[in-house]
């Protein structure tokens, strides 16, 4: 081997180490730090809500998160969390669900979810105790009549982070007398017949609750209202201790209980579709879908 030979090997080692060391293998050393510093943990909420069980669901059916473990906390305890991970610009991975005021006040995004751990679309729903249609006609047409959008929800979720929840449930339901009309058009008014709501204790349901309660009250009922978790919720309707509730996730958020006690209630069907749940993380992290986290 003569010299330029020799320069010539040494040289195409050079550039093979180069490219071993090059930008993709960087990129995956930073990846893996990265998830190493988040201890491969998902933050999640409360042991018995249902996102926390598609969350489990999720875990079981991704290869790629084998290893990885769900932190159930509690609602404030996540977003304390992520408020302090985004100040810090850290990393985090949480159980996520949209409407909800983080999307407005931060830069989110839900992982793409291909194997629809957390299902497709949700639906928010209206159910009864059996036997309220016979029992209270008018107030069952009013909660059949039930419908609205996310950004109605998300309106009073994001003015209940300024003002007191009532007062934000209060303003939407002055601002949109019109919907809330056809709700309760043609059925006549109450003379205080009492009716027990029963909801759970997220913003979102919260929100519900509220206008639900509201229209309600304003058409001449005596509204309760009583907040639980849904399996608490979900016995309640079908032993006829609640009357009614507007905030049930179907098909998959709150699918195990329906499927325990769906045959002892009336479901009158969605009040609000499109709602979603995930994975969801600040949008400077560097993954788009569950299939994107490394395996630890
Ligand atoms: N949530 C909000 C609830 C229902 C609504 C998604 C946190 C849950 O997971 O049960």
């Amino acid at each position: 081997m003569n010299k330029t030979t020799i320069k010539l090997v040494s040289l195409a080692s050079v550039s093979l180490l180069m490219a071993a060391c090059g930008n993709d293998d960087t990129a995956a050393e930073a990846d893996t730090t990265v998830f190493e510093e988040m201890d491969y943990t998902i933050t999640g909420i409360e042991p018995g809500s249902g996102i926390t069980e598609s969350a489990r669901n999720t875990l079981d059916t991704y290869d790629n998160l084998e290893g990885w473990e769900l932190q159930e906390s509690s609602t404030g305890g996540m977003m304390v969390e992520l408020q302090q991970a985004i100040e810090n610009e850290e990393p985090i991975i949480i159980t996520g669900w949209q409407p909800h005021y983080i999307f407005e006040i931060y830069d989110l995004k839900i992982l793409e979810d291909p194997k629809e751990g957390f299902g497709a679309a949700e639906n928010i729903h209206t159910m009864t105790r059996t036997g309220l249609a016979e029992d209270m006609p008018d107030a069952t047409a009013i909660l059949d009549n039930f419908a609205w959008e996310t950004e109605d929800m998300q309106q009073i979720v994001l003015d209940a982070q300024d003002v007191p929840f009532e007062e934000a449930a209060q303003t939407w339901y002055d601002e949109n007398q019109d919907l809330v009309s056809e709700w309760t058009d043609g059925v006549p008014e109450s003379d205080g017949q009492e009716i027990d709501l029963i909801s759970m204790p997220w913003d979102t349901e919260r929100a519900s609750a509220h206008v639900m309660s509201l229209t309600l009250e304003n058409h001449g009922f005596d509204v309760n209202v009583t907040s639980v978790d849904p399996s608490v919720l979900f016995q309640a309707l079908a032993i006829g201790e609640a009357d009614a509730t507007v905030t049930p996730w179907l098909p998959m958020t709150h699918g195990a209980f329906m499927e325990e006690y769906g045959d002892d209630l009336v479901d009158l069907g969605p009040n609000l579709p499109g709602a979603k749940s995930g994975l969801v993380v600040p949008a400077y992290m560097d993954i788009d879908s569950i299939e994107d986290i490394p395996a630890k």
